[in-house]
C-alpha cells in the first residue's frame, strides 16, 4: 500500500493551515499514529484531452440559478481527476511553519548578519531535512522522474520535475540540483562556479527545447533566497507562468543575473546585502528580531 493510501483513513484533523482561495490549494494539519501530518490538497487544470468530453462528464448539479439566456450551478464531475494531493508525514515543526498562513516581512541580510545569524541556523538545521535530495541524487527515489543525470560529484547536477509542477507546459516547474554538497546557497557562489552554473544553464535550455519545445526566451530559470534547503538548485519555470510561486522579489533571483554578477565581481555574493521576505514563523525571523 502507499504512503497516501496508508494515511488517509487514518488522517485525524487538527487545523487548517492554510487556504488560498485564488491558487485553489489547502493545507491542512493532522495526526496520524500520534505523529503530525501536513494534506494539501490543490484543484487541478482540465487536461486539454478531455475538454471535447467536458459537457457530457456532469454528474450532478447543485445549486441551479436561470435567468432569461444566463444560468450557472455547481456541479459533480465525473471521470476526472479533480484534485492533486500531496502528504508530508512525518510533518516537522518546520514543515508547519512554511505552510501555516502567516504575516510576512522583508530582512535584509549583511555579510554580517549571514556570518552570525544566518550560517549558524544552517548549520543547525538537521541533514535528515534533505534527505529526500539525497534520496534523487543517489537514485533511489524519483528514478522514473529523473530528465537528465550528470553524475559527476564536481561539477555534476540532477534535473527533474519539481513537486509542484502540474505536468502542463504553460506552468512548466523543473529543478535542477547539483551533485556538490558544499554550495549552500547563493551565499556560497564565487567566480569559480560561472563554468558549472553556464554548463546547468545550456543544459536546461537543451533539454527544455528537446522535450517541452520551449527556448530560451520562453524560461525563467532562478535561485531563492533564502531557499527552504541549503542544497544548491536552480528552479526552471515557464516564463508564461507568471505567478509561479517563490517567482517574486525578495525570493527570486535571476540565474543570468547571477552569472553575470559573478563574473563582474568574483566575490560579489559574500559582499552584497541581500533583502529576503521571511514568514514570521520562521526561525530566521525570530533570530533577526533579538540581533
Ligand atoms: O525554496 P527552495 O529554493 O529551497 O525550493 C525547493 C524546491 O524543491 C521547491 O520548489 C519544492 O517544490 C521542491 N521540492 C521539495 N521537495 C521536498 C521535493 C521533492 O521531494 N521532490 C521534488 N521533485 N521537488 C521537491
Amino acid at each position: 500500500m502507499s504512503l497516501i493510501n496508508n494515511i488517509l483513513p487514518k488522517f485525524q484533523f487538527i487545523r487548517v493551515l492554510s487556504n488560498d482561495t485564488r491558487t485553489k490549494i489547502v493545507y491542512l494539519l493532522g495526526e496520524v499514529d500520534g505523529q503530525d501530518c501536513i494534506l494539501s490538497f490543490e484543484k487541478t487544470q482540465y487536461e486539454d484531452a478531455i475538454l471535447p468530453t467536458l459537457a457530457n462528464s456532469v454528474d450532478t448539479l447543485t445549486n441551479v440559478v436561470e435567468n432569461n439566456i444566463y444560468a450557472w450551478c455547481t456541479a459533480m464531475m465525473s471521470s476526472t481527476a479533480d484534485t492533486r494531493l500531496k502528504v508530508i508525514f512525518p510533518a516537522t515543526d518546520v514543515h508547519i511553519a512554511k505552510y501555516e498562513a502567516q504575516k510576512r516581512i522583508m530582512l535584509l541580510e549583511t555579510p554580517q548578519h549571514y556570518q552570525t545569524i544566518t550560517l549558524p541556523y544552517i548549520k543547525s538545521i538537521p541533514q535528515k531535512r534533505v534527505q529526500w535530495v539525497y534520496n534523487i541524487l543517489n537514485g533511489t527515489a524519483e528514478t522514473d522522474r529523473i530528465i537528465y543525470h550528470d553524475h559527476d560529484p564536481e561539477t555534476g547536477f540532477v534535473i527533474l520535475p519539481d513537486m509542484k509542477w502540474d505536468g502542463s507546459i504553460e506552468t512548466l516547474y523543473w529543478v535542477a540540483i547539483s551533485m556538490r554538497t558544499d554550495i549552500l546557497s547563493l551565499r556560497s557562489l564565487t567566480g569559480d562556479h560561472v563554468s558549472f552554473l553556464k554548463n546547468l544553464r545550456q543544459r536546461c535550455y537543451e533539454l527544455a527545447k528537446e522535450k517541452v519545445n520551449l527556448l530560451p526566451s520562453e524560461l525563467r530559470l532562478f535561485i531563492h533566497y533564502q531557499p527552504s534547503y541549503y542544497h544548491f538548485h536552480v528552479h526552471i519555470t515557464a516564463v508564461a507562468f507568471s505567478d509561479a510561486p517563490g517567482v517574486v522579489s525578495g525570493q527570486a533571483h535571476l540565474l543570468d543575473t547571477v552569472i553575470n554578477n559573478l563574473e563582474l565581481y568574483p566575490d560579489y555574493y559574500q559582499r552584497v546585502d541581500i533583502p529576503f521576505v521571511i514568514g514570521e514563523r520562521h526561525t530566521l525571523y525570530t533570530d533577526y528580531k533579538w540581533n
